[in-house]
C-alpha cells in the first residue's frame, strides 16, 4: 500500500482559503486535514470541508455527460459520450454565433475560487466567441465599491494581527459559521482581554458569544456609522494628526454628521441612544489609548439598497480615530486587492478584439429578468444559450420564480458543468461532469488572508469527469478556435495567474509553489499606518469626487432600504416582517446541501421568529408556515426564538429547492432590485408576511 500526503487548498467561497493536507492511499483520498504549518489555517478545518472526501466520493456525483430527455426542470437525462456532448454544444453555439454571438451568455461564480478552474480557459473561450460578458455582482460588489471609494482598494487589516486587538466589532458577519479562522483568533484576543461586540439584527451563533450584541434593524448600518461619527466628532474623540495628514473632507464630514445625534440614529436603527453613544465612546477611547480596534465588516451589511454606502461609512471610522496606526486596528472586509492577479493573462480579453464592438454585459444578479427579456435595441439579442459553471443560479439568484421561468424557456439552450444534479442542473439540455478540487490542480488568492495557495490534484478524476479548463479546451477545438492559448495546460495557466514583476508576489513560481503549498505576499501588516490609501488623493476620502462624478452623494449618507416598515409603510401594511436569509453553518451557499450528514445537522428549512410575532399570528414552536410577498412564497418550520428581534424573521440558507417540501427556498421572496452602487442584489432587503399552514392531515383533506 502506498500512502502519500498531497498539498491542496480549499476551493470554497470562504475568506479562510485553508491549506489542506490530503491523505491518499492507493489512489483513494482517505482524509482531508488542515495544514498545521499554514498560519491562517493552523491545522483546523470547518466541519464541511473535513467531509470533503464524502462530497467527492458521493454516490450522486455526475460521472458522465448527459442529455436531457424529460421536460426542462424535470431532471431526466440519458448518458451520452463526451464526443457527442461536445459536438452537440459546438454545433448549437455555432449556429447561434452565426446570427449573433452575444445571444450566448456564460453564468459562473465562485463554486470554486480557483484562478484556473474559474475564468481562465472559460474566459478565453467566451472572449474569442464574442459572447455576452457576465457582470459578477452576486456577493460583494456593493461593499467593494463603497470600500474602494473610501480607502481605495479591497485591502485591510491583517487577520494574523487580530490576536492583539483590544476591541473587536463583528459587523454584519457570523464568523463562527463563515469565517472560522478569524473567530479562532478572536478567542485568543478575548483571552488577552479584548471586548467583542456584534452588530447584527439576528443573535447569530457569533453574536451569542460576544460580550455585547447590538441588534439593529436590517439595512440601517450606514446610519449607525453616521451616529458613531457624530459622537466621535462632537466629543472630540479624534486623532487630529491622522485626520490632517491622511484624510480628505473632514470639514464636510463634520457638517454632514451634525444631524446624526444618538437619538436620531437610535430611532432609525431601532436601538437605544445609549447603545450608539457607548459604542462610539468605547471605539474612540480604546483607539486613542493606542490599542488595537479591529472592525470585521462583513457582507451581511451590504445586501440592502444602501449597502455600498453602509460599507463606505464603516470604512471611514478607523481614520477618524487613527485606528490604522495599530497592526490590529482598522477594518477588514476583503483583502482581495492585495493580490497581484493577472486576470488578463488568464482570460485574455484581447481575444474579443476581432468582434469589433464591445461585448454586451449582463448582470448575474438580474438573471431572471435577463432570461425573460425579448430582443430590443437597448437590450440586444434575446439570450438563446447559457453555459453555467461554478454556480447554481436556480437556487441562489434572487426572485427565483423568474429565474426558474427563464431557465424553463423551451427555446433556451442550457449547458451546465457540475459535480451534482443541482436545481440548476435540472434545467440543462446538456449536463457535463466536472472534477472537484481533489481531482484537478489550481492556484488561489484569498479574501481573508494574504497567502497565494497551491492545489495539487490528489486523485484521478472520478468517472469521466473533467476539469472546467479541459471542457472549454475541447469546446474551443470543436468550434475551430486555433489560437495557441487554447492549448495551454492547467500548469501553464497556473504559472501566469499572478504577476511575477509585482513586488508583492515577486518570486511567484508555480512549480515551487506546488511543492511548498503557499506563499505569503510581501505586504505590510498595518497597510495604512502611514496613510497611503489607493484613492485618487492617496487619502481616506470622507469626501469623494469619484462618487460625485458617478452621480452619488459624495459624503457619507443613509439610504433607507427599499422594503422596511419605516421606508415603505404601504408595503409594510401587507408585509410587516423583514426577512433575511444568511448562510447556514453546515452549507456553503448551496454547496454541501446534498451531503447527507451536513443536511441532517441543519435539519430542514427553518424560520426563526420572535415570540411576540409568532403569538400575534397564532404560530407555535414547530408549526409549518407559509412565508410570502408579491414575488412568491415558501414553506418552513418555525423556531420561536428571541434570536430574531421583533419584526424580523430569519431563514438560514441556501437550501436546494428540491430538498424542501414545497420545492422552494428563500429566494422566492427576494427581489432583483439592486444596491446603490456595485449593481449587487438586495437579498436582505425584503418584507414578507408569515401565516400558519393547516396541519398536514387537514391539507390532505
Ligand atoms: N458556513 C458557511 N460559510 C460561508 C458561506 C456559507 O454559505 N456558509 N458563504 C460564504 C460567502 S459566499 C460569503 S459572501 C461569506 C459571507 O460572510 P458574512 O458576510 O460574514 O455572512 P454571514 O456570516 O452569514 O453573516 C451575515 C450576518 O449578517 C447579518 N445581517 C443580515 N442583515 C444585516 C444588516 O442589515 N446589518 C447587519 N449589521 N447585519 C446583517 C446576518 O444576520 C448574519 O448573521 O461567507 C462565506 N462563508
Ligand atoms: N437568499 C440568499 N441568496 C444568496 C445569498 C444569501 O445570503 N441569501 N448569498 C449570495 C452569495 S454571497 C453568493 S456568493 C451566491 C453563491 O452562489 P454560487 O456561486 O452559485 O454558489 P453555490 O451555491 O455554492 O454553487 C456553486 C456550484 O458550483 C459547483 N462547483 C464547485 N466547484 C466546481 C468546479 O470546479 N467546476 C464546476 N463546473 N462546478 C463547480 C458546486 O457543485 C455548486 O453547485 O449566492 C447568493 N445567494
Ligand atoms: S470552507 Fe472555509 S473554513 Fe472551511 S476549509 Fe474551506 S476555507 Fe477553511
Ligand atoms: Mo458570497
Amino acid at each position: 500500500m502506498t500512502t502519500t500526503i498531497v498539498r491542496a487548498a480549499c476551493p470554497h467561497d470562504c475568506p479562510d482559503t485553508c491549506a489542506l493536507l490530503v491523505t491518499v492511499k492507493d489512489g483513494v483520498a482517505t482524509e482531508v486535514r488542515g495544514d498545521p504549518a499554514h498560519p491562517p489555517t493552523a491545522g483546523v478545518l470547518c466541519t464541511k470541508v473535513s467531509r470533503y472526501a464524502e462530497r467527492t466520493y458521493h454516490p450522486d456525483r455526475l460521472l458522465h455527460p448527459m442529455r436531457r430527455v424529460g421536460k426542462k426542470g424535470e431532471g431526466k437525462f440519458e448518458r451520452i459520450s463526451w464526443d457527442e456532448a461536445i459536438a452537440t454544444i459546438a454545433q448549437r453555439l455555432g449556429q447561434i454565433a452565426l446570427r449573433d454571438p452575444q445571444a450566448i451568455l456564460p453564468y459562473s461564480y465562485a463554486g470554486t475560487m480557483g484562478q484556473v478552474q474559474g475564468e481562465s480557459m472559460a474566459g478565453r473561450f467566451f472572449h474569442r466567441l464574442g459572447a455576452s460578458q457576465l457582470e459578477r455582482t452576486i456577493c460583494a460588489s456593493a461593499g467593494g465599491a463603497g470600500y474602494r471609494y473610501t480607502i481605495g482598494a479591497r485591502v485591510g487589516a491583517d487577520l494574523e494581527q487580530v490576536d492583539h486587538a483590544k476591541l473587536i466589532l463583528i459587523w454584519g458577519g457570523n464568523p463562527i459559521a463563515s469565517n472560522l479562522h478569524f473567530w479562532t483568533r478572536v478567542q485568543t484576543a478575548k483571552r488577552n482581554g479584548a471586548r467583542l461586540i456584534a452588530i447584527d439584527p439576528y443573535r447569530s451563533l457569533t453574536a451569542e458569544k460576544c460580550h455585547q450584541h447590538i441588534a439593529l434593524l436590517p439595512g440601517t448600518d450606514a446610519a449607525l456609522a453616521l451616529g458613531m461619527m457624530h459622537v466621535l466628532i462632537s466629543e472630540d474623540l479624534l486623532d487630529h494628526d491622522y485626520i490632517a495628514r491622511h484624510t480628505l473632507g473632514f470639514e464636510q464630514l463634520r457638517e454632514r454628521v451634525a444631524e446624526w445625534t444618538p437619538a436620531r440614529t437610535a430611532e432609525v436603527c431601532g436601538i437605544s441612544a445609549e447603545e450608539v453613544l457607548n459604542l462610539a465612546r468605547e471605539y474612540g477611547r480604546v483607539a486613542l489609548a493606542g490599542e488595537g480596534v479591529f472592525i470585521r465588516a462583513n457582507y451581511g451589511l451590504q445586501r440592502v439598497r444602501g449597502g455600498g454606502m453602509a460599507a463606505r461609512n464603516v470604512a471611514c471610522l478607523p481614520a477618524l480615530v487613527g485606528a490604522w496606526r495599530h497592526p490590529a486596528g482598522g477594518v477588514q472586509m476583503s483583502v482581495s486587492d492585495s493580490f497581484p492577479k493577472d486576470a488578463a493573462a488568464l482570460s485574455r480579453p484581447d481575444l474579443a478584439a476581432g468582434h469589433g464592438k464591445p461585448a454586451r454585459v449582463i448582470n448575474m444578479s438580474t438573471i431572471g429578468d435577463a432570461l425573460l427579456h425579448p430582443a430590443s435595441a437597448d437590450f440586444g439579442p434575446k439570450v438563446e444559450a447559457l453555459i453555467v459553471y461554478n454556480s447554481n443560479p436556480v437556487a441562489v439568484a434572487p426572485e427565483s420564480a423568474k429565474v426558474a421561468q427563464g431557465f424553463a424557456r423551451e427555446d433556451l439552450f442550457t449547458v451546465v458543468l457540475e459535480h451534482f444534479q443541482t436545481d440548476t442542473a435540472d434545467y440543462a439540455d446538456i449536463l457535463l461532469p466536472a472534477t472537484t478540487q481533489l481531482e484537478h490542480i489550481d492556484v488561489h488568492a484569498s479574501y481573508g488572508h494574504v497567502y497565494i495557495m497551491a492545489n495539487n490534484a490528489a486523485i484521478a478524476p472520478m468517472g469521466e469527469a473533467k476539469p472546467n479548463t479541459e471542457i472549454f479546451r475541447r469546446l474551443a477545438a470543436a468550434m475551430g478556435f486555433t489560437e495557441d492559448c487554447f492549448q495551454d495546460s492547467d500548469d501553464q495557466l497556473a504559472a501566469v495567474a499572478f504577476k511575477r514583476d509585482d513586488p508583492r508576489s515577486a518570486g511567484y513560481d508555480w512549480e515551487q509553489l506546488k511543492q511548498k503549498g503557499w506563499q505569503r505576499l510581501a505586504v505590510p501588516v498595518a497597510p495604512f499606518a502611514e496613510g497611503g490609501f489607493a484613492t485618487p488623493s492617496g487619502k481616506c476620502e470622507f469626501y469623494s469626487e469619484q462618487m460625485k462624478a458617478a452621480g452619488l452623494d459624495p459624503l457619507p449618507a443613509y439610504i433607507p432600504p427599499y422594503e422596511s416598515v419605516a421606508s415603505n409603510p404601504q408595503l409594510a401594511a401587507r408585509y410587516p416582517l423583514a426577512m433575511i436569509s444568511p448562510p447556514a453553518r453546515n452549507f456553503l451557499n448551496s454547496s454541501f446541501v446534498n451531503v447527507q450528514s451536513l443536511r441532517d445537522t441543519e435539519g430542514e428549512p427553518h424560520l426563526d421568529m420572535h415570540p411576540q410575532d409568532a403569538a400575534a399570528r397564532g404560530i407555535s414552536q414547530g408549526d409549518m408556515v407559509r412565508i410570502f410577498n408579491d414575488r412568491g412564497s415558501l414553506q418552513a418550520r418555525v423556531r420561536v426564538t428571541d434570536k430574531a428581534r421583533v419584526g424580523l424573521v430569519v431563514g438560514l440558507s441556501i437550501w436546494w429547492k428540491k430538498f424542501a417540501a414545497d420545492g422552494k427556498n428563500a429566494n422566492e421572496v427576494t427581489s432583483q432590485r439592486l444596491t446603490d452602487m456595485g449593481h449587487a442584489p438586495t437579498f436582505y432587503d425584503v418584507l414578507v408576511q408569515v401565516e400558519k399552514l393547516p396541519a398536514q392531515g387537514l391539507l390532505a383533506g
